[in-house]
């Protein structure tokens, strides 16, 4: 007898992977830059995006945002009186978004008037960070409530991300937090990721934010002329 034995794991990466490099070919040709928000339930992703896309709009660059959620319409309802497009993904289960699940997300926004496409992935520390969605930039999203040990405890969802915003600056009185130990346990993990420290109920830096988009934005362009 022959035995077959196929790695389901290996095959559904390989096949997600296939699907993220769509989406980067279908957001690179309508030149959107695009990014995936990931962190911990609560840590601030909504409220941050909340903000940045309120700075975007001042500016008239216009967005698009697709919402992953275990379940419900929260984030997106939160999202409403922006009036910009929002795709309610809800993924049934799963804890984290697929290239997929971003596909579905993308065919249902109006690219031809977007500039940028936020994802905003489910919260939690860990599978996000394993399934590539085919975006520019992966952001995690930290708050100072969460402790400061936290990229070393989730180290791959911190390595894969280009920008970090550490979050809920505006309660530094409240709670212990050791920022030098942070950022220790940050370059341990990844030495090359930008900090930025930023409020998402006050906005705090998240002009710091726009401006680092913007000028990936500005390098995306200049790479497609
Ligand atoms: N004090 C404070 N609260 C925040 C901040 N950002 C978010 N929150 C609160 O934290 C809770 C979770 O925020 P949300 O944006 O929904 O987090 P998400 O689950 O990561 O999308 C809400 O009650 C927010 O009002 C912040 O910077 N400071
Ligand atoms: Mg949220």
């Amino acid at each position: 007898m022959t035995i077959k034995q196929i790695k389901i794991g290996e095959y559904l990466f390989a096949k997600n992977d296939e699907i993220a490099e769509e989406n980067r070919e279908i957001l690179k040709r309508k030149n959107i830059l695009s990014m995936n928000f990931m962190g911990a339930p609560g840590c601030g992703k909504t409220s941050i995006i909340e903000k940045l896309i309120s700075e975007f709009l001042v500016e008239n660059i216009s967005c698009g945002v697709i919402e992953g959620d275990i379940a419900g319409t929260f984030d997106s309802e939160k999202l409403e009186h922006l009036g910009i497009p929002v795709v309610q993904i809800n993924t049934g289960g799963a804890c984290h978004l697929e290239a997929l699940m971003v596909k579905k997300g993308i065919e249902n926004l109006p690219l031809e008037r977007l500039d940028i496409v936020i994802v905003e992935n489910v919260g939690n520390l860990v599978c996000p960070a394993e399934f590539k969605l085919g975006v520019d930039c992966n952001i995690t999203v930290a708050s100072i409530t969460e402790g400061e040990e936290k990229p070393v405890k989730y180290p791959l969802m911190y390595s894969i991300s280009e920008l970090v915003l550490l979050n809920k600056i505006d309660l530094s009185e409240a709670v212990q937090f050791n920022l030098q130990k942070f950022i220790q346990y940050l370059k341990q993990v990844n030495s090359d990721a930008e900090l930025i420290l930023v409020s998402g109920k006050t906005g705090e830096n998240i002009n710091e934010l726009k401006k680092h988009l913007l000028r990936k934005k500005r390098c995306q362009r200049k790479d497609s002329e």
